[in-house]
């Protein structure tokens, strides 16, 4: 994969496009948010996932170019949309985060692209954020300060205390899909979700579920006062001139 993306970079990403998912107001539908997700088709592999290449992109030293990438459409769709999409979630590769010219990087983008900050909001995993601790706190703190807001994804899945969120600087958590996905198995994983959302409203967190692909989950989420749902009961990622919501 790694001398694939190698070709797709000299080739200036002919074969890659930014997809949209919406994030939406669970009773209203109204259109919150959305989150930018890399998709790649090459001409002869066909769509590569990018849970397959983001690894290697870390690996390879690549996921700052890719990165760079989805910044460049992002702040361009953005600026088409007008005021129509309130804010887009990038994801930030730990591997990228931890990279001590993270910050150079992301004020280069701003100043690039002629980006506004406040209607982007950084995805950073849990696990990314725990890892070097104090680093993370800082960086995230200093990209508040810039204005961007910043959620932390795939929560629930990484190694997160009560203390180490509480000492975080971030404006939402993200639960993972792995937990909305079992909401309709049994009171245990019903309770895991309303936990999530109580810890979020007790810390002032604004709340994300993920995955959300049926009624009961969303009927759920909606009882418990989740603020916004992504996933395919609502919106698939698409092209951002082919969104349905
Ligand atoms: O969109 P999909 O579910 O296939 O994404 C699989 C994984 O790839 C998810 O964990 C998602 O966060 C990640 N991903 C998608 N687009 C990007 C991107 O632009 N940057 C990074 N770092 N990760 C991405
Ligand atoms: O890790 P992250 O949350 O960034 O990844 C988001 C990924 O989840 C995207 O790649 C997207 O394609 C996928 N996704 C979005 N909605 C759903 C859904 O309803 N069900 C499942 N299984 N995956 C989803
Ligand atoms: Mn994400
Ligand atoms: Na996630």
């Amino acid at each position: 994969i790694q001398a694939l993306l190698q070709t797709e970079i000299q080739n200036r990403f002919v074969n890659m496009q930014v997809h949209y998912q919406p994030q939406v107001d669970p009773l209203s539908r109204r259109v919150l948010g959305m989150e930018a997700l890399l998709r790649w088709n090459h001409p002869e592999r066909g769509w590569i996932s990018p849970s397959r290449f983001i690894p290697s992109a870390e690996k390879a030293g690549m996921i700052q170019r890719l990165t760079e990438f989805v910044f460049e459409r992002v702040s361009e769709d953005l600026r088409a949309t007008g005021s129509a999409i309130p804010e887009v979630s990038v994801n930030v590769s730990g591997k990228l985060l931890h990279n001590p010219a993270f910050l150079e990087f992301i004020r280069e983008r701003v100043e690039a692209r002629k980006i506004d900050p406040s209607r982007i909001v950084l995805e950073i995993t849990e696990t990314a954020a725990v890892q070097f601790f104090e680093e993370s706190c800082r960086k995230l703190q200093a990209l508040k300060e810039m204005g961007f807001r910043i959620a932390l994804d795939d929560f629930g899945t990484g190694h997160s205390s009560l203390n180490y969120l509480m000492q975080l600087p971030v404006d939402m958590i993200k639960i993972d899909r792995s937990f909305i996905g079992r909401i309709g198995e049994n009171r245990k994983s019903r309770e895991i979700v309303r936990l999530a959302l109580d810890i979020a409203s007790t810390l002032e967190l604004e709340t994300v579920a993920e995955g959300v692909e049926t009624t009961e989950q969303m009927n759920f989420l909606i009882e418990n006062g989740c603020r916004s749902v992504q996933g395919y009961l609502t919106g698939q990622p698409a092209p951002l001139g082919e969104l349905v919501v």
